[in-house]
């Protein structure tokens, strides 16, 4: 079963809570009996899961493996995709199923949460916040979902004596995406991205394993039709077919996990882009209009630290200083040194003119980083950027 945990103000279209969930608790001899114990069980843990501000909620069956969506995660390593994220091809058959010792033996049910991020009048601030994804402006989502995913998991623990519950957020290596479709929380667009109708994609997902035998949902249909926005929009051709990313082309791999130079191909074409990337997201349609917007709790409102710096203020910034500014923010995952290549990559995409606070600082960094791979964006950003004045 799936339901929007709306807020009080309906505008995430919840449907009537008690009844969509009693409707449902249906089965076999056995699974009648143990039904109305399946149907109050999911309506607490629906009840506590709105409580705790989650947007959406479904539940997947933890007893059949991924089949197709493993084949599909095979194949995207044969591939390559993963680039430098050799992490990715770790533990694969706990990608497969979840009921096993290496994650929860004995588990039912993955309880497939989704929080929406969305602020949209964060569009309009200034700094370095419109070049962050909008999922890192704020809090560290790990942070703020871990902690409620903890708190849901306790609550399931107490729904019976011997009940098992592990909170999971994408620090697990399952494939989140898989079982949240699975539930029929959304489905997977054909930038990849799990869209849930009524909210759309600017969501993060989490969940709960647990044993504890609760209602799961249907995967509802693929709605993306004969629209390829997303495949056309994305700036660096990430997108090896619809559906299929190839990371190493993604802004969000180039600028956040990959360490080192960048292709100048992929740089230039990175714009503005200083930590991650929405442009898949931004022109999706099932993202537009209002629904969702602006409901995000205050954790992913921007830091106004990002507010009042600009890119050059981050290539001004002592390494130690830079250190304490990301600390406990998602751009930490960059690291300062992987920003402040981000940093010249922005400024040569941007241009500047001669004698210029970017200038200089580009200069200073070519010449005396420590870091070869910032001396060579500094130098390229020069080339680059530099507004030579007309003869
Ligand atoms: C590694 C990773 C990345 C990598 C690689 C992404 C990738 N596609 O492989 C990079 C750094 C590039 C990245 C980027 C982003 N990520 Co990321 N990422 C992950 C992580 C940790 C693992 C993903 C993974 O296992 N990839 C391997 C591939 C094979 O699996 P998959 O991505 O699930 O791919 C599925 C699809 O390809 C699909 N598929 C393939 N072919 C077909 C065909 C059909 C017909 C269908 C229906 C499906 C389908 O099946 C695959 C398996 O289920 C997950 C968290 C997690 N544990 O799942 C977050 C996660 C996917 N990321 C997330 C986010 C927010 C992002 C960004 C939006 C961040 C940003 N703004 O910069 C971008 C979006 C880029 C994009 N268009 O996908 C969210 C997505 C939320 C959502 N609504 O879907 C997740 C779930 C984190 C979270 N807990 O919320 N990410
Ligand atoms: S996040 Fe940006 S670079 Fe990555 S696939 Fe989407 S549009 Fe392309
Ligand atoms: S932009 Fe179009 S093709 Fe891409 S995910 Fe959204 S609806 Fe699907």
């Amino acid at each position: 079963m799936v339901l929007p945990v709306g807020r009080k103000d309906g505008a995430s279209g919840a449907s009537s809570l008690g009844g969509r969930v009693d409707g449902r608790v249906t089965g076999s001899a056995v699974g009648s009996v143990v039904g109305s114990f399946v149907g109050s069980f999911t309506e607490r843990v629906v009840e506590r899961a709105r409580a705790l501000r989650f947007d959406v909620v479904g539940i997947a069956s933890a007893t059949a493996p991924l089949v197709e969506e493993y084949d599909r995660y095979e194949s995207y390593l044969a591939s390559g995709f993963q680039g430098t994220m050799d992490w990715l091809a770790e533990n694969r058959e706990v990608r497969r199923r979840v009921d096993t010792a290496d994650m929860l033996q004995g588990a039912r049910s993955v309880i497939c949460l989704a929080r929406s991020y969305r602020r949209d009048e964060d569009g309009e601030a200034g700094g370095l916040v419109p070049g962050i994804a909008r999922y890192a402006r704020g809090r560290d989502y790990h942070t703020v979902v871990r902690k409620k995913l903890r708190q849901l998991a306790a609550f399931v623990r107490t729904l019976g004596d011997d009940v098992q519950a592990r909170p999971l957020t994408d620090d697990a290596p399952i494939l989140e995406r898989a079982w949240a479709a699975r539930a029929g929380l959304g489905f997977v667009g054909k930038n990849g991205l799990l869209i849930v109708p009524g909210q759309g994609s600017y969501v993060l997902l989490g969940e709960v394993l647990t044993t504890l035998q609760l209602d799961p949902g249907e995967p509802i249909a693929q709605r993306c039709g004969s629209c390829t926005r997303c495949l056309e929009a994305c700036p660096t051709d990430a997108f090896a077919a619809p559906f299929v990313l190839d990371a190493r082309r993604c802004i969000a791999y180039t600028s956040i996990e990959h360490e080192g130079t960048i292709d100048a191909e992929l740089s230039d074409r990175t714009g503005p882009w200083l930590f991650g990337c929405d442009v898949c997201q931004a022109v999706c349609p099932f993202n537009a209009g209002k629904h969702g917007a602006g409901l995000a709790t205050d954790s992913f409102r921007p830091h106004d630290r990002w507010r009042e710096l600009s890119p050059v203020d981050l290539l001004e910034t002592s390494e130690l200083d830079a250190g304490s500014l990301l600390e406990g923010t998602p751009l930490a995952r960059a690291g300062v040194r992987g920003l402040a290549r981000n940093a010249a990559i922005v400024l040569g995409n941007a241009g500047f003119a001669p004698g210029s606070r970017a200038h200089h600082a580009l200069v200073r960094l070519a010449a005396e980083s420590p870091h070869e791979e910032l001396r060579e964006h500094a130098a390229r950003a020069l080339v680059r950027g530099l507004r030579r004045p007309e003869p």
